[in-house]
């Protein structure tokens, strides 16, 4: 029997969600960026796939410096992404489908075009104590602004501290300079912010994606970090729990479909975060998983990753968090990552591209957690083979380009290999939705270049296809929510028998599931089991005992 809550598993667990990005989904209105009407033009097809929320990118209005993640108007939105009766209209026509919408609330940082900066940059007390603000050294001035108030470093590269000559002061900014961090020890910023969940609920949405929500909490003074970039001092902080707490209890989200974005979290908070008798959220996006291709812990690196290193780091988070009442959100992709087919199947041959894209969903589907699917997973899209550096977009990928080859010594072409793999414009890239011009995205050329493989990788033809990625992830899907075990069954890694191989048992009552999961193109031994039900599997023919095929992704139950 799984331990924690029995009910609260089944709901969470019989549910799957589905990412959308929103500039690079759907075009209605032929500028070339996605958009509000583009998304319910497509609902059908969402709904075909059996998906129960959509996770919807921000769509605020906002300067678009990091893709909507700069938020200049948390209850207004951009013209580029439509209008407020557009809005509407989604709500209203994904309710018809049994769909609910999950809005992204990026609440460690606005955007400097939010009006509060504004205020405070003009000198408003009120608006500046909204933001990490710092003294600089006596006689500081534009050209010469003295030492920064700590050594801390941005997650996009550089200084996480800018100096405002207009304010005379430092800002702190952990994400870009146009991204200013809020001050969440001020009350009166918490309550504007829970007041921003109250309008979006109001509107008819069921749920909310917390931006990067484990780092609002900074101390109360700035240390300069020995040891690494300035993370462990704000990672996890002090009052997160509180500040989750309150959210939930002022924003009145408390029981709706709400997960936070941790990142470089513990196990131990993210329990804290997720327990339902905390009363912060329903779940937790954790990016451990993602460590596994780093090298020497270094994120721009080209390497394979490591399936020794991934078992672990899956097995760890399921045991840990199911056996102290936490709840995963599962996946193996974002708007922040590359494509998974690419990056830990094989899309080097049409072959081994769809076994492995197949593969993939078995592994994590089956887990102990909440499935998300990010657009184009469904398909197998895979990363889209730009061949120059202007074909990216992404201000962090640019940003670590020039960075690899100023201060790394990288060639430029090792630079250029390294964000060809990595950079998370690999996945943001138009979804494939035909084989016509722009991949039937848009009627004009996308903000964003479209992948090379359209003509052939794309929606109209998979759906078609009974046989195809699209129909292996609605199998999945059906699965999930006709199987209690999947559901709520408590979760077991069994020992690996071979480095390749991925294997966990679930457990409810006295039915038993196992699955296999082959990380390679290679056989593979399998582990020792008799009889069994092929409960999914992504080849039609049973394989000989004992053998995993290439990339081979099997379920097999035991039923009591
Ligand atoms: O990302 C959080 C985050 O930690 C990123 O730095 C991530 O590790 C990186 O983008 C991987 O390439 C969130 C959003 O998901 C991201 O899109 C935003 O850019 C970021 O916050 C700032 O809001």
């Amino acid at each position: 029997m799984a331990i924690g809550n029995n009910e609260r598993a089944i709901e969470l667990g019989s549910k799957v969600a589905y990412e959308i990005y929103i500039r690079s989904f759907n075009d209605s209105n032929g500028d070339g960026v996605g958009d509000l009407a583009g998304i319910t033009a497509r609902l059908d097809y969402l709904a075909e796939l059996g998906v129960d929320y959509l996770w919807i990118t921000p769509f605020f209005v906002s300067p678009l410096k990091d893709g909507g993640y700069d938020v200049a108007d948390y209850c207004n939105i951009d013209p580029v992404f439509g209008t407020m009766d557009d809005f509407d209209e989604l709500v209203r026509e994904a309710d018809k489908r049994g769909i609910g919408l999950m809005l992204d609330m990026v609440f460690n940082h606005t955007s400097d075009q939010h009006e509060w900066f504004q205020k405070a940059l003009a000198g408003d007390p009120k608006y500046q104590a909204y933001y990490l603000l710092q003294d600089p050294e006596p006689g500081a001035t534009a050209d010469n602004p003295g030492k920064a108030p700590s050594n801390w470093d941005s997650k996009f590269g550089g200084s996480a501290w800018e100096f405002s000559p207009q304010m005379n002061k430092w800002y702190l900014h952990l994400y870009d300079v146009s991204q200013p961090d809020l001050n969440w020890r001020n009350p009166e910023v918490r309550s504007e912010l829970a007041a921003v969940l109250r309008f979006w609920k109001e509107k008819g949405v069921k749920g909310f994606r917390f931006d990067v929500v484990n780092n609002i909490s900074k101390p109360e003074t700035f240390e300069d970090d020995f040891e690494g970039d300035g993370r462990r001092f704000y990672t996890d902080g002090e009052h997160v729990d509180e500040y989750l707490q309150l959210l939930s209890r002022e924003g009145e989200i408390d029981g709706m479909m709400t997960v936070g974005e941790m990142s470089s979290t513990t196990i131990e908070h993210c329990i804290e975060y997720s327990k339902p008798e905390n009363h912060e959220l329903a779940m937790a996006f954790s990016f451990h998983h993602f460590r596994v291709d780093n090298v020497n812990g270094n994120r721009w690196a080209k390497a394979k990753a490591n399936i020794p290193m991934l078992r672990e780091t899956f097995r760890s988070w399921q045991e840990e968090m199911t056996a102290a009442g936490g709840w995963n959100a599962v996946f193996w992709t974002c708007h922040d990552q590359p494509r998974p087919s690419t990056r830990f199947g094989d899309d080097t041959t049409r072959e081994s591209w769809e076994r492995s894209a197949k593969m993939l969903p078995v592994c994590t589907f089956l887990l102990r957690g909440t499935p998300y699917i990010y657009q184009g997973e469904e398909l197998g899209m895979t990363n889209p083979g730009f061949t120059s550096i202007d074909q990216y977009r992404d201000v962090e990928s640019i940003n670590y380009y020039h960075i690899m080859q100023d201060e790394q010594g990288l060639s430029e072409q090792e630079a250029f290999d390294i964000i060809a793999y990595k950079s998370r414009d690999n996945g943001r890239t138009p979804v494939q939705w035909d084989d016509s011009a722009y991949a039937g995205f848009s009627t004009v050329e996308p903000w964003i270049g479209v992948g090379g493989n359209y003509t052939w990788l794309n929606a109209k033809a998979e759906v078609a296809d009974e046989n195809s990625v699209f129909a292996f992830f609605k199998r999945l899907i059906a699965l999930r929510k006709a199987e209690e075990i999947i559901q709520a069954g408590d979760v077991h890694f069994v020992e690996s028998p071979a480095a390749q191989v991925i294997a966990y048992e679930r457990t409810m009552g006295d039915t038993r599931m196992l699955v296999q999961c082959n990380f390679s193109g290679d056989e593979q031994p399998a582990v020792a089991s008799e009889g069994g039900e092929v409960l999914i599997s992504n080849y039609d023919e049973p394989g000989a005992s004992g053998t995993l095929r290439p990339w081979e992704g099997t379920a097999l139950i035991w039923r009591a």
